[in-house]
């Protein structure tokens, strides 16, 4: 038996683990088990389940393990697959895209990159090249219905895409966070480990946490804060009015708003809109409770906030982030101890790339348009292969068919792709519609390094993980599957060399903070720990607008105020009987990814309930266990009530990444099918952000039909 050091992909922590591998056979090395690594300078032993039973994934025999062509009609109600080899499959899809383009133009080929491959080094750097070598125009990815937004924002507010203030976790006297759940999710947007014993030593050591979000989250205890139970899709509300109680308060630090900040007047020409009293009823909060946050979190030795995707998903999620970065700002803790910091780790990605100052629109067939990194509107993805721009589709890692908006039109369209090439570990619900299905292989079968974490980390690290054992079957990484490709239409490729090395391109990074390969491999868990983050970094190498200083209103942001200002009217207009939903992720999923381990099918999550606050359920007659249609603007679903006061009364809320039913290939998953929700999502023209492209998911009015 050996011990190799390696770490998690599944979610943002990623956390360190050690394999133990049966080495006996020495053909076939076996993962036995995965431990949590105690040894771990940040981790320390700190490990979910999800991530701790990977083994199970990893052994699935509902994998795909060998590529597979399509051999019945695409409108057949079952697709039929033939195993073929490496070879006639690339063969295959080269010809296909080289038709494609022939036809249509080389725009005719579209891309979609879902979430898996955001920890995936080498893939993200694969897909790129390929991008680049074939001219691909037409991008899309889970990023628009995840955090765009924060992209966006950042990239307006401080001159690049790459900073993104984390909190002062050791130091901060006081969270607010927005839109997260620490618990089951283990954080966005901020790589910790154990996110549970942070919210608890804040509290240990006299400072306060609160969490703000329509749903008593199983992150709030008297040990890890309360919840202001907020109604969804109006922080940007909220923020607005906790920096007007601010400044009527005189609580601003004005030296340190002089110092770091230009165009001031116009974030106070913004904010007068929207006083406590105003937005109370808007958002759910009272204007006195609203007054105690401000003073609160104004008068914190070291304040701190977040805000994750409940809020990115909501209409102004960009808005929202620039008003985050703004409340920081002008209480003085941007960029200051116990407040939020720029946390480079082994070198500072916030300065690559020119800053932005140039305008991103452009004008596209669906009107002003523009990209977040390289990516389009997902909720244009149906209008575009609709229209005809997009004929074939390589799709990466992701699901859209599960985790986009409107499942039924997804299908539609995917049906009408002349080629979509499926790469994935599994089966999924999109494999349905493809024309190829490649297998990859899953996390401990390649080598990586965590370079996803750069900038993201309160205690930086760089981590090299080696392939724990070799691929089963013929899996292959992402990389070579790209690289293949890239030889069948005739483009240069790594593997023209003989002596090509899929990490150099990683190698080559870790060098610009004087690291290599070489040097993590040698070290205990191949980990290298870097310095904290300092306060003074923020400014110093962080915002890369000229002056240094932060843009409190930008041309991106004034684009968004009148519809800020429309929406606020129109939620002011809504009456108190209407139901807005929400996402609820719970500790037995990742979005629509790990439904078939038998180690996640607990009882309590055998599917996917529509959960409904008593006195909702009261007033339309609903009991638990009842079947109802839930119905939408968009699209109508079947639920059963399961009653829930955790919830502010008037939200329902549901977990996404359901709706397995009829996907046989998954046997478990397809046995507690579940629901897809997504189908009650708005979609196409008008559903997303045009700021950020980012999708509106959060808060979307439903009715609920008894049956
Ligand atoms: N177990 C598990 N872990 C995961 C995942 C998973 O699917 N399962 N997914 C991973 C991924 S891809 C991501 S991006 C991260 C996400 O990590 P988080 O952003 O922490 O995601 P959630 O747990 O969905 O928390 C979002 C919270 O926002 C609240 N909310 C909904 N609407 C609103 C609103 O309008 N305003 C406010 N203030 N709150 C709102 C919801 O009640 C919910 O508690 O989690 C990762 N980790
Ligand atoms: N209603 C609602 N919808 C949501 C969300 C929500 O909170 N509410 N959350 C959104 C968020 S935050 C996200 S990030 C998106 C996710 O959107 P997607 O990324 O499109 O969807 P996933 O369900 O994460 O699908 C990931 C796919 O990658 C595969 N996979 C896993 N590991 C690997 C690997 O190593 N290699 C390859 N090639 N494939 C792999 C899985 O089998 C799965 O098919 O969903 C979004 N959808
Ligand atoms: S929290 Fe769980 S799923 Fe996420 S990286 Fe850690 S072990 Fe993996
Ligand atoms: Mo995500």
């Amino acid at each position: 038996m050996k011990s190799i050091p390696t770490y998690c992909r599944i979610c943002e922590p990623q956390c360190a683990m050690i394999a133990q591998v049966d080495d006996s056979a020495t053909d076939a090395e076996q993962v036995i088990k995965l431990v949590p690594d105690k040894s771990h300078p940040v981790h320390k032993g700190f490990a979910c389940h999800k991530g701790l039973n990977f083994v199970e994934l990893h052994n699935d025999p509902d994998r795909i393990n060998f590529p597979q062509l399509r051999v019945n009609a695409k409108n057949s109600a079952y697709p039929e697959f033939e195993r073929i080899s490496w070879d006639d499959a690339i063969d295959g899809i080269a010809a296909r895209i080289q038709a494609l383009q022939a036809a249509h133009g080389p725009d005719a080929l579209g891309l979609y990159t879902g979430n898996p491959s955001a920890f995936n080094s080498t893939a993200r750097d694969a897909v790129r090249t390929f991008a680049r070598a074939t001219d691909i125009k037409y991008s899309f990815g889970s990023g628009t219905q995840d955090c765009t937004n924060k992209f966006a924002a950042s990239e307006a507010v401080f001159g690049t895409a790459n900073l993104h203030p984390i909190p002062d976790f050791k130091h901060t006297n006081y969270l607010l966070s927005l839109g997260s759940n620490p618990k089951i999710s283990h954080v966005s947007f901020v790589h910790m480990t154990n996110p549970m014993a942070a919210l608890r030593d804040i509290v240990s050591r006299g400072g306060k946490v609160r969490h703000v979000n329509p749903r008593k989250i199983e992150s709030a205890s008297k040990a890890t804060g309360d919840v202001v139970q907020i109604k969804p899709d109006t922080d940007v509300y909220f923020l607005a009015a906790l920096i007007h109680e601010i400044r009527e308060q005189g609580l601003c630090d004005d030296a340190w708003i002089v110092e770091h900040a230009h165009n001031i007047d116009h974030l106070w020409r913004f904010i007068d809109d929207y006083s406590a009293a105003k937005v109370a009823s808007v958002v759910g909060i009272t204007a006195a409770e609203i007054a105690v946050i401000a003073e609160e979190f104004a008068s914190a030795d070291g304040a701190s906030v977040h805000m994750s995707t409940g809020v990115n998903m909501g209409r102004q999620g960009t808005l929202a982030y620039w008003l985050v970065q703004m409340l920081s700002l002008v209480t003085g803790n941007l960029g200051k101890r116990g407040g939020n910091l720029y946390s480079p780790g082994y070198f500072p990605a916030a300065t690559v790339g020119k800053p932005k100052t140039d305008d991103p629109f452009y004008t596209s067939t669906f009107g002003d348009m523009r990209r977040v990194l390289g990516s389009l509107p997902g909720n244009l993805l149906v209008e575009h292969i609709e229209s005809g721009l997009i004929k074939g589709l390589v799709c990466m890692s992701g699901n859209p068919v599960l985790s986009m908006a409107g499942e039924p039109k997804l299908k539609e369209a995917f049906a009408k792709l002349e080629l979509l090439v499926v790469i994935d570990i599994y089966p999924n619900a999109t494999s349905l519609h493809a024309d190829y299905l490649l297998p990859a292989t899953d996390w401990l079968e390649r080598a990586d390094v965590n370079t996803l974490s750069l900038g993201f980390q309160p205690e930086p690290y760089v981590q090299y993980t080696p392939a724990v054992v070799a691929a089963k079957f013929e899996r292959q990484p992402e990389w070579w599957i790209y690289a293949r490709l890239m030889q069948g239409l005739g483009f240069p490729s790594e593997l023209d060399q003989a002596d090509h090395d899929p990490m150099a391109k990683i190698d080559h990074k870790l060098a610009k903070g004087n690291l290599s390969l070489a040097q993590l491999k040698s070290q205990p868990g191949y980990t290298v720990r870097l310095p904290d983050p300092e306060p003074e970094l923020l400014f110093s190498i962080g915002v890369q607008h000229t002056d240094q200083r932060v843009d409190c209103y930008p041309e991106l942001i004034a684009r968004g105020t009148t519809t800020c200002q429309q929406i606020f009217a129109e939620l002011q207009a809504e009456t108190d009987d209407i139901l807005k939903l929400i996402s609820l992720r719970t500790n037995y999923m990742v979005n629509s990814w790990m439904h078939n381990l038998p180690s996640l099918k607990r009882e309590v999550a055998l599917d996917n309930p529509l959960h409904v606050h008593p006195a909702d359920a009261k007033r339309l007659n609903l009991h638990e266990g009842d079947e109802v249609a839930v119905v939408s603007d968009h699209g109508e679903i079947i639920a059963n009530v399961v009653a829930d006061d955790d919830l502010r009364p008037g939200v329902v809320a549901m977990t996404h990444g359901w709706g397995h039913a009829g996907n046989t290939r998954l046997s478990l998953a397809s046995n507690h099918p579940g629901t897809n929700v997504n189908t009650l999502l708005p979609t196409g023209p008008g559903s997303f952000d045009p700021l950020s492209n980012m999708s509106f998911m959060t808060g979307i009015a439903v009715k609920i039909n008894a049956l």
